[in-house]
């Protein structure tokens, strides 16, 4: 695509801010989600959980830290406050907090050992406190709660040392509750940069932009160069999930454009907070390794979450398969193959030599000279060498320039593709199959005003196991006898309640847009069954999902009495995972099942469910 070249040039030229550079550097960073969840067993608590449940026995934030500091994590952000409203510090603003939980008679303060030992073990510390608190009675009246949430923010900001990051939620009440509170952004983005100018804001923050979804991906072409015109709010609602969000086409006239990096956050497991039943769903060192090469291998951060258990440890399955990931990791990247090659290139700026890309460092860097947007470079070994990924990097503080590059070998006098990507930023890595070579070259086909590159490797990575494909089927009971029994509403032919029971991840049941809530669907399991609870797997591929919903059970399917579950779906919009839901008591005999959906998410005029199936009594 060819453009006015002012606006390329610009667009070349825009580079991170110094906090935004130490961030990026920092690669892997931390997550942990802890609250009163961590006890109820939810995703998203509603503020009506009692402090007395805050309880855990054997309550270790410098576990986290040691573990995050073993596994290679250079910063861990803590939800001090999620969506409940809990303080995870005894905060002087409610009563709503540990101090009047049983752990350590109220006298516990959860923030604090962590700030204390991230300081000791040279970690980074950051606050996440959600703007939505489903506790705090003042939340909806705005300039109120603004005022609530600027105090919590001063405790915060003042108490515990110096904050490395500020980390905002936009999830605000799904099901809303009547109550709309006006966010003071500007308000808390001013306390911030009063009380600690360093700390990165991020999510709904002016330095970092969230990746746009929780499931570790990235999309083809990364950029951090963006055309943000409109406030951060209105963007990261609008623009944060588009596939294309950086090429040449959305620069418009390059008056918005800002550096605006890349932060993948997802969490080990399928829920943000610790639940027994998926100790078993803990994500392989395999599929850490996956979401590495899709984050900080693709020009962003990662930032993994990982939830203490009821006992306040990370689990021994957790703390298991992180470690082995960073053994992996380290074996993998232990030795660059193409250190000490030859390097040329077609073309280079005098005084900015390909040799700089192999001499290790950060700040020296090859560059083509202006306007010179395509360019090879050839890496003679010196021998034959074998290796399974390669890593690029940009000098990212001349900008972000390559739009397009592919990456070959000589394999018996012809060149072989290894790889062929877009953008390469920061950092870009990628797998390939095992292959011996003494000749590799580094086409960059397209890029904005002059490419640089500042590094170049090959590495040998081990061998992993593949990844088991993700499981559709939780343990349920087998399909083959059950049938529909009956449906509120279908919107045929694509999406007939028949697909609830395919067992396939990409079909899902839709009830008619525009019928009338509830909306339900019966299943006949086809024999009597004791069942603990149910198993749904939400849409996969859009919007319609179920949020405040009532599960009924009954014998002849006409009889179905009071609901013996009852709730809301939390975070389906964001991270869609299979929901296991345990009934309080098992039921005996059961031969229909209703799921009734009483309201969708976000005003969806119907709803649309991958799968369901029950849970039987082992
Ligand atoms: C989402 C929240 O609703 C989740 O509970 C979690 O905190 C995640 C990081 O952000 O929007």
């Amino acid at each position: 695509m060819t453009m006015d070249k002012s606006l390329i040039y610009k667009a070349a030229h825009i580079v991170p801010s110094a906090k935004q550079l130490a961030w990026q550097e920092m690669e892997l960073t931390a997550f942990v989600h802890y609250t009163v969840n961590a006890f109820t067993d939810k995703e998203w608590g509603d503020g009506s959980e009692s402090p007395s449940v805050f309880n855990p026995s054997d309550c270790s934030p410098r576990q986290w830290a040691e573990v995050c500091k073993a596994a290679g994590f250079k910063m861990i952000i803590l939800t001090c406050k999620h969506h409940d409203g809990f303080c995870l510090w005894p905060s002087k603003y409610t009563e709503h907090s540990v101090k009047n939980s049983p752990w350590k008679n109220g006298r516990g303060d959860v923030v604090k050992e962590l700030s204390d030992a991230c300081r000791e073990l040279n970690i980074k510390f950051g606050v996440y406190l959600s703007p939505w608190d489903r506790h705090e009675p003042s939340y909806g009246d705005s300039p109120v709660y603004n005022q609530y949430f600027k105090n919590q923010l001063t405790e915060l900001l003042t108490s515990y040392g110096r904050i490395e990051c500020l980390w905002f939620d936009g999830a605000c009440g799904e099901g809303a509750n009547g109550k709309r509170q006006e966010y003071d952004w500007d308000g808390y983005y001013e306390l911030i940069s009063r009380l600690q100018p360093q700390a990165l804001i991020s999510d709904i923050g002016p330095d970092v932009r969230w990746c746009g979804n929780e499931a570790g991906t990235s999309r083809p072409a990364e950029w951090s160069v963006l055309n943000v015109n409109k406030s951060i709010l209105a963007f990261n609602y609008e623009n944060c999930t588009v596939e294309n969000i950086g090429g040449r086409d959305t620069l418009a006239d390059g008056s918005g454009l800002k550096w605006y990096p890349s932060e993948v956050d997802t969490s080990i497991r399928p829920g943000w907070f610790y639940h027994r039943s998926e100790d078993d769903e803990v994500k392989s060192p395999a599929k850490l390794m996956d979401i590495y090469f899709n984050s900080i291998g693709h020009n962003g951060v990662l930032l993994l979450n990982i939830p203490p258990d009821k006992r306040g440890r990370f689990h021994e399955n957790d703390v298991k398969n992180l470690l082995e990931f960073n053994r992996l990791l380290q074996e993998g990247c232990k030795e660059n193959l193409a250190s000490g090659a030859r390097v040329q290139a077609s073309v280079e700026r005098e005084g900015f030599s390909a040799s700089n890309i192999l001499d290790g460092g950060k700040n020296s860097f090859w560059q083509t000279p202006p306007w010179n947007e395509s360019a090879e470079i050839d890496f003679d070994l010196g021998a034959p060498k074998t290796f399974n990924c390669v890593m690029l990097q940009e000098h990212i503080r001349s900008g972000q320039r390559i739009e397009k590059y592919s990456v070959h070998a000589m394999i018996d006098g012809k060149w072989q593709t290894l790889a062929s990507g877009f953008t390469v930023g920061y950092k870009e890595m990628r797998r390939f199959d095992r292959i011996t070579a003494s000749r590799v070259k580094l086409v960059i086909h397209e890029s904005r005003y002059s490419p640089t590159l500042s590094n170049f490797a090959l590495y040998l990575f081990p061998e992993i196991k593949e990844v088991a494909a993700v499981k559709t089927e939780t343990p349920g009971l087998a399909k083959q006898a059950q049938k529909i029994h009956l449906a509120s509403s279908e919107s045929l032919p694509e999406f007939p309640a028949a697909n609830l029971l395919d067992g396939s991840r990409d079909t899902c049941w839709s009830s008619k847009p525009g019928e009338t809530m509830p909306q339900y669907v019966q299943l006949d399991l086809g024999e009597p069954c004791d069942i603990q609870g149910f198993i749904m797997l939400p849409n996969q591929h859009g919007g319609g999902h179920v949020f405040d919903y009532e599960f009924y059970v009954s014998g002849n399917g006409s009889d179905w009495g009071r609901p013996v579950a009852s709730g809301q779906f939390s975070n389906l919009v964001n991270n869609p995972v299979c929901q296991k839901i345990y009934f309080d008591e098992p039921q005996r005999s059961v031969r229909f099942i209703c799921l009734k959906a009483l309201t969708a998410c976000e005003n969806y005029d119907h709803i649309r469910i991958a799968d369901l199936n029950v849970i039987p009594v082992k």
